[in-house]
């Protein structure tokens, strides 16, 4: 590893790489200055066969970060606290943003934010920080220029793209689910038209695409000591789409007072605590909302449920190819779970409405 650690543009020596244990995608290591007040590094692994096109996801960070640096900069932030404020990629020694090895990998260095956290759960308190934070991330970015960036995973939140998907996996019925599968699939099948709307929108040039996290769950911000959000990480998914998603998924994953892959279907319930904090953080921070976009972000909520429902079965019925699982059935038992999530959310659809337009 001393090889790849030597083609980056490092100011001061650092100690052995120690590996973290964060993320199912990428491998990361952290890299200790060895010099008293030094800096010390992040080093990942990308995992290519996720992010195909290692060059545009890397532009795409740097032209985030820079964008994002620039606006704290002009806000009269101190360039001391601009560095835990927002990641710095560090480049190799000829200028390139990553490193490809001779066996093929891609590694990439950021300066390590020192003194920060994340946490894997949220309360009502670190669920509204969490809104303001992401709130605040897109408000940074919603004068940047979408088409420059590239989508790192094509058409990653496109719901008709993963209803396709589905009925690819229906029609080839690899692995023999199909059956066992039809009353969830007619419940798909059933919303199909509503939960399309999104798009449907879009082309209709009324609901605009915007700069996205597509990864908005708690675990990707990073806290300094006195718990306060210092910045947002975990760049990889930064690309165009609709806002629903990235207040949809942390929705979808924190204000959910069971897991994702809950077996026990009476456990799954929308924690209204969390719903109403994060929601009141948002609002309070991306004040670039039209009209359609605020009354739209319940819908969000399912939409994104609605969309992991489908990409859990699609795999499911494929045999398990893409996602992780820690038993035969784990699919098919994420994928009941996210649908009673999504019916906990239709039969609350008033409720969850009304603590959108309080705020
Ligand atoms: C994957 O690995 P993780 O938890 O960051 C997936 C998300 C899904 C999520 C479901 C690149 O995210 O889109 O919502 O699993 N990420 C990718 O748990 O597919
Ligand atoms: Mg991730």
């Amino acid at each position: 590893m001393n090889d790849i650690i030597a083609q980056f543009a490092l100011k001061n020596e650092v100690g052995e790489p120690q590996p973290l244990k964060i993320g199912f995608i990428n491998d990361s290591f952290v890299l200790k200055s060895k010099v008293k007040g030094g800096i010390s590094y992040f080093l990942q692994r990308i995992n290519h066969h996720i992010f195909e096109n290692v060059d545009g996801l890397q532009q795409n960070i740097k032209l985030i970060t820079d964008h994002i640096r620039t606006k704290l900069m002009k806000n009269g932030c101190q360039p001391s606290e601009i560095d835990r404020r927002v990641l710095q990629l560090v480049p190799t020694k000829d200028g390139k943003l990553y490193f490809k090895t001779s066996n093929g990998d891609y590694w990439r260095m950021y300066v390590l934010i020192e003194n920060a956290t994340s946490h894997d759960q949220v309360d009502e308190h670190s669920a509204y920080l969490a809104g303001r934070a992401f709130g605040d991330f897109q408000c940074q970015l919603a004068d940047f220029p979408t088409e420059k960036l590239c989508e790192t995973i094509p058409n990653f939140h496109n719901l008709e793209f993963r209803l396709q998907q589905l009925d690819d996996a229906v029609k080839q019925d690899v692995a023999g689910r199909v059956k066992q599968c039809e009353s969830i699939l007619s419940e798909i099948e059933k919303r199909k038209e509503d939960l399309c709307l999104a798009q449907r929108l879009f082309r209709e040039g009324k609901l605009p695409k915007r700069i996205n996290h597509c990864d908005t769950k708690v675990n990707n911000m990073l806290f300094d000591e006195n718990g306060v959000p210092l910045c947002i990480v975990d760049l990889d998914t930064v690309m165009p789409g609709f806002v629903l998603s990235d207040y949809g998924d942390f929705m979808r994953t924190a204000a959910n007072k069971a897991a994702e892959d809950e077996a026990d279907l009476s456990k799954i319930q929308v924690d209204l605590s969390v719903f109403e904090a994060y929601t009141k953080g948002y609002l309070e921070k991306a004040t670039f909302l039209t009209d359609t976009e605020k009354r739209m972000l319940p819908y969000g909520c399912r939409l994104m449920i609605y969309m992991q429902t489908v990409r859990f079965l699609t795999d499911f019925l494929n045999g398990d190819t893409y996602y992780k699982i820690q038993y035969p059935e784990h699919n098919r038992v994420r994928t009941q779970a996210q649908f009673r999530l999504l019916q906990e959310h239709e039969r609350l659809a008033d409720v969850l409405q009304n603590i959108v337009n309080k705020y």
